[in-house]
């Protein structure tokens, strides 16, 4: 079976075609005088424009102490972000929406972002009393706005793109999106985002943001809170004061600010005073892979419904080709009416022609399964188990299983695997599982669940951390299985991960990889497992983490520094390890001198020849105009001035 998606085993536009996010997005945040913004978008100038948002997003240098999280909205419609027209009737106003948010002072530091980026460079909300990184926000709106009811599938793809576009240049996203629809593009996008390693949050409201008295300010706040601040890797909703699994919510309440209900799986996450996060139920991909999308689904699904006296022929009708995919809705724990031969027949018949058909219960709450005849019947029909699966999963888990290059057989598999957390198949946490953490509980008398919680999140990750230091992946196996969440992070918010990147021991780096663990989270020192295997130069292990979505992050004018000062030491190894992470070499540093000035300036020759030979350009000039060549020259550094000699001519600005 060739299936790239794989699960961990303990669970642990209306908008319109593709564009990048950037053409418009750029000139409506940065470039604009406030007053003429607007999200045209503009295809040409791809390539400027991203430069122009990295500037953005990068801003002047932060003092050093004021750490940040950077989160793109993608504002997509809603009544969160709708104004009353002259009927007194809620529409989506483009262009409205970012200048209004910069009149918040709880959504905008003014003070700080205008001294930091400039009148138009990002949002930035005031600090927070309990959150330790400031969230710099940039917003991308949508060209059509749209009420949620309108979204297809199409605009679905359009997101999933947009999230890969800016991919590495944001710690997080949050989603603006109409609520009747919401939960159905959540449980598309979490299958549609492989190997997600940054927390996604699909938010949105039931009154206007702008109007006195809204749910949404708390809404969008609390979410950009949580996608700056903790490494949630899933597709979330965030309403209320909860944030949960994307593919386990439904809409529940139309009038109501706890609109949306996770029948089968516990909040994620609870934003009262403090953000509090059930780690253990952080579902993290185990495959090693890169983040990827899977742009495209198969539209030949539905969701039929039964009802006593439904007739056999509008069954027969529905199941009928161009369908594929069926999510048939049935009674209780999965019951279809025991004397109605005539449906069974039906649905047996598209099961023979590879219609796949998925049973799930019609109950807002549970599972199905088969302890009656009548749900036996179904599995002799060759209908599947959906589980304990929402109708929006199971029905955008179809579209998406469909569209893969899989087999009939396969395809029913991964319909039954539980491949993002959307899914209860076999044994749920068992109470054992917290042994470990119980008898030291007992020792301090500690009983409550709070305190047990607690004290799991002070032991594990030490716990973790010892297991790495002695290499010992099998006690990494079996914390996990005592319910340690693989990527908890200690008081210096360093995880296993770090510690094994730099001890350099590719066996624990890779088990813990396939274990789950999220290669952005960042530390303290805003260091993330990749800067730690960069600076004790281990090259296989950069190259892992790479091919598990690592990349660099931060301003390019301190990588820039970090590589200076390795030129100037001679250290070609470090520059190698920088150059194997993606970093460009020619990156100039605050004095606009490249690793190359440094190295002709203290005659390392060797270091020259790696760096002439991997591309870092001969002819950049620093603050003062001179060009690595000039610097060995006037130091009289013979064998640097040699090497760089050809190249000695005028020097040209490359930025
Ligand atoms: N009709 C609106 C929408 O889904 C409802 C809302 O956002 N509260 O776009």
């Amino acid at each position: 079976m060739s299936v790239r998606a794989r699960s961990c085993d303990t669970s642990h536009r209306s908008c319109q075609s593709h564009k990048s996010p950037w053409n418009g997005f750029t000139r409506f945040m940065s470039r604009l005088p406030s007053g003429s913004e607007d999200n045209i978008c503009d295809n040409d100038n791809n390539d400027k424009n991203i430069k122009s948002i990295r500037r953005s997003v990068t801003g002047s240098m932060a003092n050093g102490n004021e750490k940040e999280g950077h989160v793109l909205v993608l504002y997509t419609g809603g009544t969160i972000g709708m104004m009353r027209n002259e009927q007194g009737v809620l529409v989506p106003l483009a262009n409205a929406f970012v200048k209004n948010l910069r009149k918040y002072p709880q959504l905008h530091d003014r003070e700080y972002a205008e001294k930091r980026f400039g009148a138009m460079g990002p949002l930035v909300l005031p600090v927070t009393a309990t959150d330790s990184r400031r969230v710099v926000y940039n917003v991308l709106e949508y060209s059509n706005l749209c009420d949620s009811s309108n979204m297809t599938m199409d605009e679905w793809i359009r997101i999933a793109n947009d999230i890969k576009e800016s991919y590495e240049r944001f710690d997080g996203f949050v989603v603006l999106h109409g609520t009747d629809t919401l939960s159905y593009t959540a449980s598309a996008l979490s299958f549609m985002l492989e190997a997600l390693g940054k927390t996604v949050i699909l938010t949105g409201s039931q009154v206007p943001i702008f109007d006195a008295r809204s749910d949404g300010l708390e809404n969008f706040l609390a979410s950009l809170v949580i996608a700056a601040n903790y490494n949630i890797p899933e597709v979330c909703v965030f309403f209320g004061t909860n944030l949960l699994r994307g593919n386990r919510t439904s809409k529940a309440s139309a009038t109501s600010f706890e609109a949306f209900q996770s029948p089968n799986f516990s909040s994620l996450a609870t934003a009262n005073i403090k953000i509090e996060v059930d780690y253990c139920l952080i579902f993290r991909p185990c495959s090693m892979e890169k983040f990827y999308v899977h742009a495209s689904l198969n539209r030949n699904v539905g969701l039929l419904r039964l009802f006593p006296s439904i007739t056999s022929d509008l069954v027969k009708v529905f199941l009928q080709p161009p369908i594929e995919g069926v999510v048939l809705q049935s009674y209780g724990t999965g019951n279809v009416p025991t004397n109605r031969d005539d449906i069974i027949e039906e649905l047996y018949a598209a099961t023979k022609r590879g219609v796949i058909i998925v049973n799930i219960t019609q109950c807002s709450t549970g599972c199905v399964s088969d302890a009656y005849e009548a749900g036996k019947l179904l599995q002799k029909a060759g209908v599947i188990s959906g589980f304990d699966m929402t109708p929006e999963a199971a029905l955008t888990k179809l579209a998406y299983v469909l569209s893969k290059d899989w087999d009939t057989e396969t395809k029913r598999q991964m319909m039954q695997t539980n491949l993002r957390g959307e899914l209860t198949a076999g044994r749920p946490l068992a109470i054992q599982d917290w042994d470990l953490v119980e008898a030291v509980a007992r020792s301090l008398r500690l009983s409550s669940t709070v305190e047990l919680q607690e004290l799991g999140s002070i032991l594990f990750p030490a716990m973790l951390n010892a297991a790495v230091m002695r290499r010992d992946v099998m006690k990494l196996e079996s914390l996990r299985g005592y319910g340690a969440d693989i990527s908890q992070a200690n008081a210096d918010g360093r995880t296993a991960l770090h510690i094994a990147c730099c001890e350099g021991d590719m066996k624990v780096v890779q088990r813990l990889l396939k274990m789950g663990a999220n290669v952005h989270i960042k530390d303290r020192f805003d260091r993330t497992p990749l800067t730690d295997a960069i600076e004790y130069d281990h090259h296989e292990i950069i190259r892992v983490l790479l091919q598990c979505g690592a990349h660099l992050h931060g301003d390019a004018v301190l990588i820039s520094e970090r590589m200076c000062a390795a030129a100037t030491v001679g250290n070609t190894k470090r520059l190698q390890s920088y150059l194997l992470a993606g970093a460009d070499l020619s990156q100039k540093n605050f004095s606009g001198r490249t690793p190359l000035h440094f190295a002709a300036l203290h005659d390392r020759m060797e270091t020259t020849e790696f760096l002439l030979e991997n591309g870092a350009d001969p002819h950049c000039v620093d603050m003062l105009g001179e060009t690595a060549a000039d610097l060995a020259e006037t130091m009289r550094a013979a064998g640097a001035a040699r090497l760089l000699a050809p190249f000695k001519q005028n020097g040209v600005c490359n930025d």
